[in-house]
């Protein structure tokens, strides 16, 4: 898969040389690529916003950049390509749409900042490519970087080749039983830490009972924190 971001703020994506992501680009499953908008600007000030038409505060990103940079970036394309633009007014980003994602051959992610971008650049860029507008969460963020970062982290783990154990991404999608709930809670040794002992079934050996003690506090947690998530 490659993967481009086109945004004011390159260095956001210098993590993205550490970890599984890291590791990915290193192994050749991933390519990434980081693009200034700014070198899409022709005036001596680099100018990437301007006032809203119709009034209100802040500043909105203007279309001409984003016009040419997805023109350059996109252009020719004949891979299976979406272009992603966060957005807190895009549809909620998922474990659903990572999956999707995951399935394309290029992510190109168009990353806002200001009160966001011209909604021009959307429409046009939809006679060019799929373009999906997603929203990371009902929280407000400063622009779509951090936003997509995330989608990206959950999208490539998902790919044939990056993660380093396939078991603990085959339990994640497939584990019946609890799927849909919140994770039940993990120990390691020692049994016993700082007065804290390990929960005795665990230690048990008693497969069925241990898979059974499991799934009872995935539903309790999940009734206490996330009741919207049973049935
Ligand atoms: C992209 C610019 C900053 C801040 C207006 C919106 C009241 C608009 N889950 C997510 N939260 N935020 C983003 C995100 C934020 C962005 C950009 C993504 C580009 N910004 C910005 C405030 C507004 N505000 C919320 N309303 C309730 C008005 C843009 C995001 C994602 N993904």
């Amino acid at each position: 898969m490659r993967l481009d971001y086109i945004t004011i703020f390159p260095p956001y994506f210098e993590p993205l040389g550490l970890s599984l992501v890291g590791k990915a680009i290193a192994s050749g499953v991933l390519q990434v690529a980081v693009h200034d908008l700014r070198d899409w600007t022709h005036d001596i000030h680099r100018t990437v916003d301007d006032t809203p038409v119709g009034g209100g505060a802040g500043m909105v990103m203007k279309p001409e950049p984003w016009g040419e940079a997805l023109d350059e970036i996109l252009g020719g394309e004949q891979q299976k390509t979406c272009l992603v633009i966060p957005s807190p007014s895009g549809l909620p980003f998922t474990q659903q749409q990572a999956e999707d994602l995951a399935t394309y051959d290029r992510l190109v992610f168009a990353c806002g900042r200001y009160e966001g971008i011209d909604a021009r650049v959307a429409a046009y860029a939809r006679t060019l490519v799929e373009v999906r507008e997603l929203s990371l969460g009902d929280y407000v963020l400063n622009g779509g970087e951090v936003a997509a970062l995330a989608m990206t982290e959950a999208v490539v783990r998902l790919l044939p080749g990056v993660i380093g154990n396939p078991e603990s991404l085959a339990e994640e999608s497939y584990s019946a039983s609890l799927e849909h709930l919140l994770e039940y809670p993990v120990y390691t040794k020692p049994a016993s830490w700082r007065g804290l002992d390990v929960p005795e079934i665990l230690l048990s050996g008693h497969h069925a009972k241990i898979a059974q003690w499991r799934l009872d506090q995935a539903e309790q947690l999940t009734r206490q924190r996330r009741p919207d998530l049973l049935g």
